[in-house]
């Protein structure tokens, strides 16, 4: 079966609350293969590049405060439909709209500190990869 790449970012949120083994368990368990992972705080820029489809919205600034405001985790995780498999792990933006069992329906309440980022599509999971781990798209 045909494999495909996605971009996931365990928050800062998700880093202080040492829910990384959580994130990282269920991706596993579901079947995905981490390829790439770091720890790393993330410069302004990045995190306005990163979000720029959000650039024009009331939240974007605190959405890029909030990202930067200390480590993340970042990794790229592989498997048949990488990016639809993730994102149904994650669960819906507004944690409390998540489906329980879902990462944000178990661990969130707040729309801004939602614990997880996965990549909406196949060409955003591209584009993300390239600017988190270039090369590796
Ligand atoms: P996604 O993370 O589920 O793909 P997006 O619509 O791409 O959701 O939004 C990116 C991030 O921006 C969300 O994960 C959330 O943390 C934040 N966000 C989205 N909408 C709001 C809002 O109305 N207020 C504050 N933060 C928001």
């Amino acid at each position: 079966m045909s494999s495909e790449r996605t971009l996931i970012l365990v928050k800062p949120d998700g880093v202080s609350r040492g829910l990384i083994g959580e994130v990282i368990g269920r991706l596993e368990r579901k079947g995905l293969k981490i390829v790439a992972l770091e720890l790393r705080t993330l410069e302004r820029s990045v995190a306005e590049t990163h979000y720029g489809e959000h650039a024009s919205k009331p939240f974007f600034g605190e959405l890029v405060d909030f990202i930067t405001s200390g480590p993340l985790v970042a990794l790229v995780a592989e498997g048949p439909r990488a990016t639809e498999a993730a994102r149904g792990l994650i669960g819906a933006t507004d944690p409390v709209k998540a489906v329980p069992g879902s990462l944000r329906g178990d661990f969130a309440l707040e729309i801004g500190q939602n614990l997880v980022h996965g990549s909406d599509s196949p060409e955003s999971a591209k584009r993300e990869i390239d600017l988190f781990f270039p090369g590796l798209s």
